[in-house]
């Protein structure tokens, strides 16, 4: 696999020759970009193609991921790297003059998912490639990824990410792979001349599906695995019924954008036909393989299948399975049910309950009428069988069809054979709370897989300076085997190792200051603590509590202009749903404080405020490495896992947090004097939640810091925020603060004191740092997905390779 220096110059030469009729001289950044991409695309075609052949040759066990959002980000560098080409692409860019980032900077990141769930999911592709395990991604391929954030006047301003305006190099059309899909219409049962019921549609639209692969390549193994996104045409059978253009233009919306809303379901009909459409054609493109090249009965399909319903998005993939296997294949439904919950499973992500997913049986019916009448029989099968063995109130309280609607996480778990959660604490609270009446009648069927990282990326990839002094200190291998990061526990006490690590982080803090000079004309000094809060801006994840802590700040320095204490950088980086009103104010409010903490002289650079417009994935890559310490704020029991927070860790930034999500195992991992750990517990939230005794105005009353932060939102202090400030007021005081900000705040106050004293010990601090570090290896997503491998899906890894 390996390529010499000079031929790679060669050969990039060349492609710019054959493909723009160019000499590099006079070639565009642009240019390059693309001529490299299309090196590196044929680098590994071939073991794309010998990967797949592996799979149909030895009838490997397949796992199928469905997910409705993928977030990979850029993709040049990840390549690069795992081809094992990446330091011999800089070597030979910088003998022709250009810099490989400065070059990698053109591709636009892939911006098809939210947050959290579609960044696993691509975190989940490299390590599945990587494991050499048989998987594929399936989704939709939207023509607009998650919008573009700017900042006008303090306020959120959402613009089109045009991501494919310029081509994309790393997709494949594959026109001959193209499915139909039935939408609308109606459907009824006809007797044939068996005697057999088979639906009869009436009217129905049917909507071509075309796949676009991208090789997902693992890590040097010479596998690469697929992952295929859908998008719509109009078929030419059915031209003639789209004659207005609004016809067509309806019907092309379908895969055009992607929901921007990460938290709250709006039951809108075009996210229910986007999610039945990539189900459909996913499952039946699936169907069409087995049967044209794994050539085994039907009846055997769990032994070379599995699916998994990455949240409840796909959760149709159950009655769709069913539909194939009973209307086209003619199985019986007890043999088709048996099947479809072999091959299933279904992983949780939220216990927020205006996340869960429900549609109405109206507009379920309307839009996909032979999937409702599946559901409906799933759902009096279930309610036939369950009667038997559980009281009544229980199965009514967990059939699919209940006060006309149709719930999707009830339809995931009763159509599927495992259901997890996403970190340990996340995975308790669903069996013992949010999934307990399911969890008394499919015990079995709940586990835990704790999210993890693609280490890789989030270390080696962004993170160079830090990945030297690794090299130099442990040796390379932990950049294979992370696990191997350990090692660094040795060093915990060498000051020269901790020195070392201390100007790598002072270099890409430098790195960072740079780039927010740069973008908000902002001045920082690196000497400062980086304190990072990047995430989507929700209520429970508190960015509130971030900004109540930072008012008290610039109150106390105010008040005592000598105040000692550490120089702090707030960072923040965060898009709020373009219709969740209270992040925007929340957003509005960060901003206005930043303008006045910023521009305040008394305040004399202590505190600054830089809010980052358009947080994505190659911005993540810029402020991970830089942060000193990184916020995991949720109230607890709110945040499933939370990932960010594995991949500041990893790169050396202290966690404060409380104990919700990942971040319980996290301190698990690094120990109580190497993580802030502060507020209420889980079980103490849900004591309030019984005794229903939380009052945030009797704390306002009677804690004069909290009653001076709060005024501060509506007395002038921070200006033009009259409306927001009220509103921020209000939602604390009037209704009572949902999430128990007030609460938690002077535990917080407390965890940050002692961060301010501990940063003052350089060398204790940089100890801590280096302790997070060697621990961050368990966190690798490698793992995470071995796991779901060995207990869900039932697949192996390709055995040994060779490599060239
Ligand atoms: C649902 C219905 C209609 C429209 C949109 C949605 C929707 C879309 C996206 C609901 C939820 C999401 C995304 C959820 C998500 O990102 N959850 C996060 O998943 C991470 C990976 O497991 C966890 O680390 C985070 O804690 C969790 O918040």
């Amino acid at each position: 696999m390996a390529l010499d220096k000079e031929v790679f110059k060669e050969e990039l030469k060349q492609r710019l020759r054959e493909n723009y009729a160019m000499e590099l001289e006079d070639a565009s950044k642009q240019e390059i970009f693309y001529a490299l991409g299309a090196l590196v695309k044929a680098r590994y075609s071939d073991a794309w193609r010998d990967t797949w052949k592996y799979y149909v040759d030895k009838h490997k066990k397949q796992v199928y991921y469905f997910s409705i959002e993928f977030l990979p980000g850029r993709m040049l560098k990840s390549n690069l790297l795992n081809l094992g080409l990446l330091d011999t692409a800089r070597e030979a860019l910088t003998d022709l003059g250009i810099e490989l980032d400065s070059l990698a900077e053109v591709e636009k990141d892939m911006a098809l998912g939210n947050g959290g769930l579609g960044r696993l999911a691509s975190c989940f592709m490299d390590s599945i490639a990587s494991c050499g395990l048989p998987g594929n991604g399936n989704g939709i391929r939207y023509d607009y990824g998650l919008f573009k954030q700017r900042f006008v006047d303090g306020y959120q301003v959402e613009l089109p990410d045009e991501w494919l305006q310029s081509g994309n190099i790393w997709e494949i059309r594959r026109e001959s792979k193209a499915v139909d899909v039935r939408v609308g219409g109606r459907v009824y049962l006809a007797e044939t001349i068996e005697g057999k019921l088979k639906p009869v549609y009436e009217n129905e639209r049917i909507l071509r599906a075309v796949p676009y692969d991208t090789g997902m390549v693992g890590y040097e193994n010479n596998v690469v695995n697929t992952l295929r996104l859908w998008s719509v045409e109009i078929p030419d059978s059915e031209e003639d019924k789209y004659q207005s253009i609004q016809g067509r233009r309806e019907l092309e919306d379908l895969t055009a954008v992607l929901y921007p809303d990460d938290s709250n379901e709006h039951g809108r009909l075009i996210r229910l036909t986007q999610e039945y459409f990539f189900v459909s054609a996913g499952i039946q493109s699936i169907i069409r393989h087995y049967k044209k090249r794994v050539q085994k009965p039907i009846s055997n399909l769990s032994e070379y299948i599995s699916i998994h319903i990455n949240d409840t998005h796909p959760a149709l993939c159950v009655p769709e399975m069913m539909r194939i296997l009973v209307d086209e294949e003619d199985l019986s439904w007890e043999q088709a049910w048996d099947i479809t919950g072999k091959v299933m499973s279904y992983t949780n992500h939220t216990i927020m309950a205006e996340a869960l997913e429900k549609w109405s049986i109206d507009l379920m019916r309307r839009t996909l009428p032979r999937m409702y009448q599946i559901i409906e029989e799933i759902d009096a099968r279930y309610v036939q069988t369950m009667r038997e063995l559980h009281p009544h109130d229980l199965v009514e309280r967990t059939r699919i069809i209940r006060n006309g609607q149709v719930h999707m996480a009830h339809l995931s778990i009763i159509g599927s054979h495992s259901t997890n959660g996403v970190a340990k604490l996340h995975s308790d609270l669903l069996k013992s709370v949010v999934l307990h009446d399911f969890y008394i009648i499919y015990p079995d069927r709940f586990n835990n897989k704790t999210n993890g990282i693609a280490q890789r990326r989030w270390s080696q990839i962004v993170n160079e300076p830090m990945s030297n002094v690794l090299d130099e200190t442990i040796g390379k291998t932990w950049r294979k085997d992370s696990g191997d990061l350990k090692l660094l526990m040795n060093y915990q006490s060498d000051q020269a190792v901790l020195e070392k690590l201390a100007e790598a982080k002072k270099i890409n803090k430098q790195v960072l200051a740079d780039y927010i000079l740069e973008t908000t004309e902002i001045e920082v000094s690196a000497d400062a603590i980086f304190d990072v809060q990047i995430k989507r801006l929700h209520a429970y994840k508190r960015q509130l509590l971030n900004l109540l802590h930072i008012i008290k700040l610039y109150q106390d320095i105010k008040e005592n202009p000598d105040l000692d204490m550490q120089k702090r950088v707030f960072i923040f980086g965060a898009k709020a749903a373009p219709s969740y009103h209270y992040a925007k104010v929340i957003i509005k409010c960060i901003n206005e404080a930043a303008n006045l903490i910023n521009n305040d002289s008394d305040i004399k650079d202590r505190i600054k405020i830089v809010f980052l417009p358009n947080y994505n994935v190659s911005l993540a890559e810029k402020i991970i490495p830089a942060a000193d310490v990184s916020e995991q704020i949720s109230l607890a029991s709110k945040e499933a896992s939370g990932t960010s927070n594995m991949k500041l860790m990893l790169n050396g930034a202290i966690t404060l947090a409380t104990l919700d999500g990942a971040n319980v195992e996290i301190r698990d991992a690094v120990g109580d004097d190497n993580i802030y750990i502060f507020g209420l517990t889980e079980k103490e939230v849900y004591e309030y939640y019984e005794n229903q005794e939380y009052s945030a105005h009797q704390l306002y009353d009677e804690n004069p810091i909290i009653r001076r932060v709060l005024n501060a939102f509506i007395d002038g202090t921070i200006p033009n925020i009259v409306y927001e400030g009220r509103e921020i007021f209000d939602s604390l005081i009037k209704y009572n603060d949902e999430y128990f900000l007030l609460r938690d705040f002077d535990s917080y106050v407390k965890a940050q004191e002692e961060i301010d004293k501990a940063y003052g010990d350089q060398i204790f601090w940089q100890k801590m740092s280096l302790i997070n570090i060697a621990n961050g290896g368990r966190f690798s997503s490698d793992e995470t997905v071995r796991r779901y491998a060995e207990d869900i899906w039932k697949i192996e890894p390709k055995d040994s390779f060779v490599t060239e």
